[in-house]
């Protein structure tokens, strides 16, 4: 029987999930438990997908993205934000204090300075030696499964059976300057309705992007549709369009209000960590690809 509170985030990120587990095992709300779940991995110089470490664009440039949404459907969101290690946090403030719900770029950094947050440079010297490694030959490509981990998505229920959810990313390696994926894009990378359930996304964030990825099982699930089915039917409506998916990965993970959990990928290697009142646990994803 699923059992409440509980945190689940995409990928094996354990320190994230602890965390957050600490937060909701000690009465916390699920919006606090999910901000400083996802915190650790923002500020893993070792984890090269999200927040402090993560790789640069093409020009060599760190540009997070990331978003949050609470149990009252209120959301913030910042995009190409530079130099500040903890974009999910400045996107709770942008959702707390301000009438807006997205900050992007100079404006999103300048905000965040005005709020108390250090400057910092987010290019670690290893990502800097991979990037001019990458730039002898500047083939772009997405890989599958980066180190089996990736963008953080975080779903989260407390005590009072509240959701929140969180998502944060430096987003594809060596993309464009200027590009934003999915992972600060309401209802792509990330949907809560406090009423049904919540969805965050991890992968190639246009085909996330085209097809509303997390608002697209969040409505499934209002329909009937269990986490784990709506994740799967989220995935086969990409494949369906999209006859390049041999060469992307896709990977949706979804909850629902009773607490019960689902996700499905395109290719193996993709799972999601857990942490309820049973312990922790990772659990590999179902795949299109077998
Ligand atoms: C994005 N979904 O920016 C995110 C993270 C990512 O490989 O790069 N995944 O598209």
């Amino acid at each position: 029987k699923p059992i409440i509170p509980i945190a689940i985030c995409t990928w094996n990120f354990k320190n994230a999930t602890a965390k957050a587990w600490e937060v909701l095992n000690n009465g916390g709300t699920s919006l606090d438990a999910v901000e400083q779940g996802v915190m650790v991995e923002e500020a893993d110089v070792n984890n090269q997908t999200v927040g402090k470490g993560g790789r640069p664009d093409r020009d060599g440039n760190v540009t997070l993205d990331a978003c949050i949404m609470d149990k009252d459907g209120n959301c913030g969101s910042v995009v190409y934000l530079q130099n500040i290690a903890h974009p999910i946090s400045v996107a709770r403030k942008v959702m707390e204090e301000t009438p807006h719900v997205i900050l992007a770029g100079k404006g999103a950094e300048q905000f965040a300075y005005e709020k108390g947050f250090q400057k910092e440079n987010l290019l670690t010297e290893q990502s800097k030696k991979e990037w001019l490694k990458w730039k002898e030959e500047s083939k772009y490509e997405t890989i599958i499964n980066i180190e089996n981990h990736d963008t953080i998505g975080m779903l989260a229920i407390d005590k009072n059976g509240d959701l929140a959810g969180a998502c944060t990313t430096s987003g594809m390696a060596y993309k464009v300057n200027g590009r934003v994926g999915d992972s600060p894009i309401i209802g792509a990378g990330l949907f809560i309705d406090n009423e049904v359930g919540g969805a965050t996304a991890t992968g190639v964030g246009e085909e996330v992007i085209k097809t509303v990825g997390s608002f697209l099982i969040v409505e499934l699930m209002r329909q009937g549709k269990s986490p784990q089915k709506a994740c799967e039917e989220a995935v086969n409506r990409i494949i369906a369009k999209n006859k390049n998916h041999d060469t992307f990965q896709i990977g949706f993970l979804a909850i629902n209000k009773k607490g019960e959990t689902g996700s499905y990928c395109i290719h193996p290697g993709f799972s999601y960590s857990k942490y309820d009142g049973t312990g922790q646990s990772n659990n590999p994803s179902g795949s299109f690809v077998k």
